[in-house]
């Protein structure tokens, strides 16, 4: 079977070709392993999904990444009829391992007998692959298909001059299905660090609910809004950063001089630990948008850091400069298993969901609850729409 190897900087071009001609120089002196092994990924779904389609719990067809840690590399391969992906070329490092498999909707109808199409994800970070002994296996679990989601954040900083402009950041929030959802009752936050083993709550430093009483703000299916941390034109401040004096909606911090469009309605403070504004990390955050019970009353923790019930969380991403730092996540894998971003700050790029398909001219984006597959880096923000 083929192997793919479907990125391969050139950084990871150089790295590796230095890594061959140190070993080859090498070769005399150390005994290191130069050569190249496979290793096998076997995949499992022990849920009703692959067991009622297939009679079995190995997962045929399911795409499997693999990141290299070290040496930025990625590989991907197919699990063959075995529910194994034998991939090659690996060199002893440590991988992260992203698998997602897609039953498409005819193929649950067939077996299952419901109309709906099915993903199903598993992830491991930092696994140590040192030869072609070592074994991985998986387990996946299917992905709820939710209707709001965050398609895009920006969140990097304006290129200079002049240097270190942050406030034009913004979050696109887009209905990826195919029915009205309201805003109200939803809430937006960043996660704190080091709550993530926490099986029932998000522990937040900021969190800002849309206003409204159930009906007030919907998003019609495939309709964007926008959020922005201030509703201005910011070009007027920075020439390469954007107008967002348009925006659907604006953070607003009653307790600063904080600036207010009076145009654009502004986000409910439920929680400001620090700051002018609620300003996302230039370069390691997570994001989280949840939806409350109408009139739900929140608690806090021991360090006042307030508390959403894990039950509540919509949609979730968590973005670092160095993107092989999986130890220090701030969000379990039920909510984001990847990490997006790797980029330094002040770049005026932004993260933005891939286009999964086209259903009736309306994008579906991809939304496997793994951010180091379902999002990409923009190299300019694209407030307002999803292509
Ligand atoms: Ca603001
Ligand atoms: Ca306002
Ligand atoms: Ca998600
Ligand atoms: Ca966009």
């Amino acid at each position: 079977m083929d192997f793919y190897l479907i990125k391969r900087t050139v950084k990871g071009l150089l790295i590796l070709g230095l890594l061959i001609s140190l070993n080859t120089c090498q070769e005399s002196i150390t005994h290191t392993e130069t050569a190249q092994f496979a290793v096998e990924v076997s995949v499992y779904d022990t849920s009703y999904v692959t067991k009622g389609i297939t009679q079995d719990t190995k997962v045929i067809g399911a795409n499997v990444q693999l990141f290299s840690v070290n040496y930025d590399i990625s590989y991907q391969q197919w699990t063959d009829g075995r529910g194994i992906a034998v991939i090659e070329g690996l060199v002893p490092d440590y991988y992260n391992i992203s698998v997602q498999m897609t039953y498409p909707e005819d193929t649950v109808n067939v077996y299952l007998g419901f109309i709906q199409e099915i993903s199903l994800v598993g992830s491991m970070a930092s696994q140590k692959i040192q030869g072609s002994g070592d074994t991985v296996s998986l387990i996946l679990k299917p992905v709820p298909r939710v209707s709001l989601i965050l398609s895009e954040i920006y969140y990097n900083g304006a290129l200079p001059p002049p240097g270190y402009y942050f406030h034009d950041q913004f979050t696109e929030i887009y209905n990826n299905s195919a029915a009205v959802e309201y805003l109200d009752n939803y809430v937006i936050g960043n996660s704190v660090y080091g709550y993530r083993d926490d099986p029932e709550f998000v522990h937040f430093d900021h969190l800002y609910k849309f206003p409204g009483d159930g009906t007030d703000y919907p998003v019609e299916p495939g309709q964007i809004k926008l959020l922005a941390q201030d509703a201005i034109n910011h070009l007027e401040n920075n020439e390469n950063s954007l107008d967002l004096s348009n925006v659907d909606f604006e953070y607003y911090n009653r307790l600063s001089n904080d600036v207010d469009n009076p145009f654009v309605v502004n986000m409910i403070q439920l929680h400001h630990e620090f700051g002018i504004d609620f300003l996302y990390s230039v370069k390691n955050d997570a994001i989280v948008l949840s939806k409350l019970e109408p009139g739900e009353v929140l608690s806090y923790d021991e360090k006042g850091h307030i508390l959403v019930p894990k039950a509540r969380v919509v949609d979730g991403v968590e973005y670092k400069e160095d993107l092989t730092n999986y130890e220090f996540k701030r969000l379990s894998d039920d909510i984001d298993a990847g990490l997006t971003g790797g980029m330094q700050m002040y770049q005026g790029k932004s993260i933005a969901r891939k286009v999964f398909k086209v259903i009736d001219g309306q994008n579906i984006l991809m939304d496997n609850n793994n951010s180091s597959l379902d999002f990409r880096v923009q190299l300019r923000p694209t407030p307002g729409s999803t292509d």
